[in-house]
């Protein structure tokens, strides 16, 4: 039995687009904090979590809830759970760069049920169903028809939260580029998953996300027509990160055959 309704997600993607909107505030950022040299944590991402982890207590109390933000309280599997980024992009958010989203998927029975990414800057809203299709701003979604790299335009994460993983990303995307039209490079991964997910890109790869960073996109992708996978085709957790490839389905063998080498 799902407790997925159709009341509960659209009160819960309600609930990521109106605190999606605190991004666009100009001076929406007052204080930046440090968790590594490349990686931070502002204002935004914190009030952003906890006034969503607030509603969506309110709207179902029941579900467990995993956010980027501060203390992870231990997820029971077996038991539905939320997760979600506050602010995925937020070196974006930073720079003004307007693009970052905010990221929520429910994950049900291992796997994800339901999925919103909202990019406040655009008023572009992703969600997807388990079962049910990919959709932007309410209309289906499709990937890409591509059957070849020499067509695909591609986007490659850089992992700056992990410089130990530069040289291999650059030489991926090295890779990558000597087989594709071109290579996109914007610091959102969900929206990255939910340009796959809607043609606007062939495939995707970065080699260290977390699970509220492809979670609420990787249903996109799957529901739209593609698939996401580890880069070697490996499945993905949805409580530990790891390396994530996705793809319009087509092209996935050769994007994992073009990242073996
Ligand atoms: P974030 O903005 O929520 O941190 C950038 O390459 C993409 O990778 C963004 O979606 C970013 O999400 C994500 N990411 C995951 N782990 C990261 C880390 N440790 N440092 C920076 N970006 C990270
Ligand atoms: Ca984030």
């Amino acid at each position: 039995m799902s407790m997925l309704t159709g009341a509960l997600a659209r009160q819960a993607a309600e609930i990521v687009r109106q605190a999606g909107k605190l991004l666009t505030e100009p001076d929406a950022v007052q204080t930046i904090i440090p968790k590594s040299r490349t990686d931070f944590v502002t204002n935004v991402d914190l009030f952003v979590q906890e006034r969503i982890r607030g509603r969506l207590n309110r709207l179902a109390p029941d579900v467990q809830f995993l956010g980027e933000e501060g203390e992870k309280a231990a997820i029971d599997p077996g038991r539905p759970f939320w997760i979600l980024d506050p602010v995925d992009g937020t070196t974006n958010l930073i720079h003004r760069f307007g693009h970052s989203a905010v990221s929520l998927a429910l994950a049900e029975h291992g796997q994800v049920c339901f999925g919103v990414v909202y990019q406040p800057y655009s008023g572009e809203c992703f969600t997807a169903f388990r079962g049910k299709g990919a959709f932007l701003n309410g209309r289906p979604i499709r990937v890409s028809g591509a059957a070849r790299l020499e067509e695909s335009l591609l986007s490659a994460g850089t992992v700056p939260g992990r410089r130990d993983l530069a040289d291999r990303a650059f030489r991926q995307m090295r890779s990558l580029y000597d087989r594709c039209q071109d290579i996109r490079r914007a610091g959102c991964a969900s929206l990255d998953l939910c340009w796959v997910a809607c043609g606007r890109l062939e495939g995707y790869v970065e080699l260290a996300l977390q699970p509220w960073d492809y979670a609420a996109g990787l249903l996109l992708v799957e529901e739209a027509g593609g698939e996401v996978t580890a880069p070697d085709g490996g499945p993905l957790s949805l409580t530990e990160g790891g390396a994530v490839l996705a793809s319009n389905r087509l092209l996935h063998p050769a994007l994992i055959e073009t990242l073996k080498q």
